[in-house]
């Protein structure tokens, strides 16, 4: 595992150069002959590398497959988010997975991907169609310093982080609506769910997971998303590689939640909000067992949407399903 982390940094680093053989070797310790033999893995795997006398190995294209060193290997040395990564082949649900981790002892910052999920979930119990090798299904464990009412930002800085790695990667240009879908041309491209174990006044472990639509093309998705979901590969016209995609994210993840762990929350509500459609628009809110009308005013200091409702009460609302209703608010 740590052998391939390497190889892949060398290689990347390399870039246009190339690194010989000899190179690698006496930098991990190891024979010519095992980096050649570590080189030919990864071509059948499905890696373009290149290899001349005089440039050594050259990593050319890499395929649309996750491997967890390739992505280690594009990561700070001193991330959290990434610091471990797993990848699955397929799974129920990473976020249930990431969860038995956390109630399991691991440490923050674990992130978990599968390649397909069998009981991908959304938030209240709702499916997240999760198809193979189609888009980036993953969950990542943090044990944030936040009481349970303050789980909100997580999801901001999540969707914060989503969104600005979407825009790097695609060039699209990804708005946010509270509090946790990213939508493209008003259609749904990727999801987040949060989830926590708690005790009354502090979060013990919380799993965000994420889901983002990747490469489908329309006929992809079933007849009751397809007017509502779309891909990144439909909005652009191009198929994404999911590997840089999901580097884009751990690092936009991690500078996020760095922000957090330093107090500065704000700065990234401050992103949020200038990506956020749901602001200053007249919504409807569906909850578990009510529904609130009002004029979305503003982000609260813990990532509440606070909601003026036609009596003029501030309503503070932590979560729920937003529906964005098309009449201009009248006070
Ligand atoms: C979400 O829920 O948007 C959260 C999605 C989180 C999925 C990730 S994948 C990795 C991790 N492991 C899990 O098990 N889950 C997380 P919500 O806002 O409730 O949206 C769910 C609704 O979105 C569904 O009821 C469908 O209408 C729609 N939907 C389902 N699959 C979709 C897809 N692939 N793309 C777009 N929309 C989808």
């Amino acid at each position: 595992m740590k052998t391939l982390h390497h190889i892949f940094k060398a290689l990347r680093e390399a870039g246009d150069t190339g690194i010989h053989g000899t190179e690698i070797s006496n930098n991990l310790g190891i024979s010519r002959a095992a980096v050649w033999s570590h080189i030919e893995e990864l071509r059948t795997l499905g890696y373009h590398i290149d290899a001349g006398p005089h440039r050594g190995y050259q990593l050319i294209k890499a395929p649309d497959i996750l491997l967890a060193d390739d992505i280690t290997s594009q990561l700070q040395a001193d991330t959290i988010v990434g610091n471990t990564v797993q990848i699955f082949r397929q799974t129920s649900s990473t976020n249930q997975l990431v969860d038995q981790m956390g109630l399991g002892g691991v440490a923050e910052g674990m992130v978990v991907f599968a390649e397909s999920q069998t009981e991908g979930r959304g938030r209240l119990g709702r499916k997240w169609l999760s198809p193979e090798g189609k888009g980036l299904w993953f969950s990542l464990l943090l044990r944030p310093p936040l009481r349970p009412a303050e789980m909100t930002r997580l999801t901001i800085i999540a969707a914060t982080a989503l969104a600005r790695a979407i825009r790097e990667t695609s060039g699209l240009q990804p708005s946010i609506k509270w509090p946790n879908d990213i939508l493209i041309n008003g259609r749904k491209v990727a999801g987040v769910l949060t989830e926590m174990s708690a005790e009354p006044d502090r979060v013990l472990h919380a799993v965000i997971g994420v889901g983002v639509d990747v490469n489908q093309e329309q006929e992809d998705f079933p007849d009751e998303l397809s007017s509502v979901a779309t891909s990144l590969r439909i909005e652009s016209g191009r198929p994404i590689l999911r590997s840089d995609l999901a580097v884009a994210l751990l690092k936009a993840l991690n500078t996020d939640y760095q922000r957090i762990l330093s107090g500065q929350f704000q700065a990234v509500a401050e992103e949020w909000e200038s990506q956020c459609i749901t602001l200053q628009k007249r919504v409807r809110i569906h909850q578990m067992n009510q529904i609130c009308v009002g004029f979305a005013e503003s982000l609260d200091s813990e990532g509440a949407l606070m909601v003026r409702t036609p009596s003029g009460h501030l309503e503070r609302i932590t979560g729920g399903d937003v529906i964005l209703e098309k009449e201009p608010h009248t006070p």
